[in-house]
């Protein structure tokens, strides 16, 4: 097909909304090209016939299993649309469906199929987080401006669809937050919740406790939100506290828990601990002979302290996972504060701990693993990659050593997913992983990289999470500046099937070009999120030119 042809079938597409009887699934880009629908589907198919109209006609029918969805989405539809669509056990006379199910299958977990005909609406999901997704999926088949949380003007139709999606990534699809080195506040966390709904990730990795503060009440340890929690990256110790109360986290965990969104919690130990130390001095490695001490003991009462600080955790997030940090221990000191023998047992002592008494799964960043903590049961999380990038130190790079030690592995690449890296020369944001721009994420192939390990390893990746560490990202709009529109494109690498084969997968151009810009940044801009580049348009244009 020319190429001409193509752009001449793709108006003909927009013009006569959906010109096709049943469009087949190879063609996934164009019909999704059209429907703009992020992270894109696995399969699509649109018809031409009348869709759905959304009236106050219209009820949402859900079985045990998905009443919570059904409410979410009729509270989520009440604002833009101002009709509270009733959520009922059964059909009624004088009402169309939409129909929320789950079926037990033994398909994805969190797949789930949505057809859309005029007269019904049906969602199945395989568990209730599909029924979920499918929800996020329907809302992005409405105009965008269902997005705002005012009343709207708008024509609330959906075309006539038949899409069946599942992620890529089933276990991490996850969006990382520093509340240490500036804080966000409950509320802001809701928001950003929400803001992860809707590209369907189902994990937030909280990270809260580093030199700059300590984040979350443990009352076994009162000092560390007395004293520790004081200021934040240019103020450490002067200000204000600003912690979250266990209650803080209760209910953040429930708000996130109705959205298919489990919390991670890391305490990263034993470095970057300053804040603890500034609490319990007597907490400080002896060895650690710096003015501002980072690294805390790691004999006995180092380990009571440890254990005693996720013992508390852990009933306070549901997720089963817990993450400990282990990075740059030695980082800045001239003299090593403890060696890789030191380090690896008091990782494994902690590990073990969090898999035997508290029967969770332990992360730790990638400098543990390398180390020596070679241990199939505690993840690691990779924030460097192997010499294929960038990083050059290492005598095996990350991908020998999947091949060699078969441990599963969370990816967060900083060159690839580091948020708080630059979106372009010259805008805000650190740079030492270099320019971390919306395409190139786009055009990342998470598993292409590990040259080093073969195929039957790869499903030792476990998901993907995105970093935003918060050196740099003192405002809510600095935040919002460097997750937006990047968290689009991690999204795609986490939900997306990453069938590379155009023309089911759009082309960067055509990604940004038809989905992204006129569908994805408009969704943004109903939920009054400043995007990167948001009222500049200068900036938009480098994001439209920029290779
Ligand atoms: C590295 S990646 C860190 C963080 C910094 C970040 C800044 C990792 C495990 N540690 O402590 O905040 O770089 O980009």
């Amino acid at each position: 097909m020319t190429h001409c042809f193509k752009k001449t079938r793709l108006f003909l597409l927009i013009l006569f909304i959906f010109p096709f009887e049943a469009l087949h699934a190879q063609k996934i880009a164009e019909v999704n090209n059209v429907l703009g629908i992020v992270p894109r589907p696995e399969k699509v198919k649109a018809f031409k016939k009348k869709g759905f109209e959304l009236n106050e006609k219209v009820q949402i029918v859900a079985d045990e299993a998905s009443v919570a969805v059904a409410d979410y989405l009729s509270e989520f539809l009440n604002n833009p649309l101002g009709i509270k669509l009733p959520v009922e056990e059964r059909s009624r006379r004088g009402f169309r469906n939409i129909v929320l199910k789950t079926k037990n299958s033994s398909g994805a977990k969190e797949g789930y199929s949505l057809r859309v005909s005029s007269k019904k609406i049906e969602i199945i999901g395989n568990s209730p987080a599909g029924v979920f997704y499918g929800a996020q999926t329907l809302l992005q088949l409405l105009p965008p401006a269902v997005f705002s949380d005012q009343k709207q003007t708008a024509e609330w139709k959906i075309p006539a669809v038949e899409i069946k999606d599942k992620p890529f990534f089933e276990t991490f699809r996850g969006l990382h937050v520093d509340v240490s080195r500036h804080f966000r506040t409950k509320q802001q966390m809701l928001e950003i919740i929400d803001q992860m709904a809707m590209h369907k990730l189902n994990t937030l990795h909280l990270h809260l406790t580093d030199d700059q503060g300590w984040r979350v009440e443990i009352k076994s340890y009162p000092k560390l939100t007395e004293i520790g929690s004081v200021g934040e990256h240019s103020h450490v110790g002067k200000g204000e506290r600003m912690f979250f109360t266990q209650e803080d986290i209760k209910e953040i965990v429930a708000y996130a828990k109705k959205r298919y969104i489990k919390i991670i919690p890391e305490v990263d130990m034993p470095g970057h601990m300053m804040a603890a130390i500034r609490s319990y001095p007597e907490l400080k490695s002896p060895s650690d002979l710096r003015k501002q001490v980072k690294v805390i003991r790691i004999d006995e009462q180092g380990e009571r302290f440890c254990k005693a600080v996720l013992k508390e955790l852990d009933g306070l997030f549901e997720s089963e996972y817990i993450h400990i940090g282990f990075d740059e221990i030695n980082l800045g000191s001239k003299k090593k504060i403890y060696n890789d023998e030191e380090i690896t047992a008091f990782a494994r002592k902690i590990s073990e701990y969090i898999k035997n008494e508290l029967k969770k799964t332990p992360i730790v960043w990638d400098d543990a693993f390398e180390k020596g903590l070679h241990d199939t049961e505690t993840l690691v999380h990779w924030w460097r990659y192997g010499k294929v990038h960038w990083w050059r130190n290492l005598e095996l790079t990350m991908d020998e050593k999947v091949q060699k030690y078969n441990q599963p592995f969370i990816l967060s690449p900083a060159n690839r997913t580091y948020l708080d890296m630059r979106n372009a020369k010259g805008a805000a944001g650190g740079g030492w992983a270099g320019i971390v721009s919306v395409d190139k994420i786009y055009q990342w192939q998470p598993l292409g990289d590990l040259t080093h390990a073969d195929p039957s390893k790869f499903h030792l990746a476990q998901g993907i999470i995105t970093c935003t560490w918060s050196e740099m990202i003192k405002t809510v709009k600095d935040f919002q500046d460097r997750a937006f529109p990047r968290l689009a494109a991690v999204a795609e690498k986490a939900w997306a099937q990453p069938g590379s084969k155009a023309p089911s997968k759009p082309s960067w151009e055509e990604w940004r070009d038809q989905i992204l810009i006129p569908k994805q940044l408009k969704r943004y801009e109903y939920m009054n999120i400043h995007y990167w580049s948001r009222n500049d348009l200068d900036q938009l244009r480098k994001l439209k030119g920029e290779k």
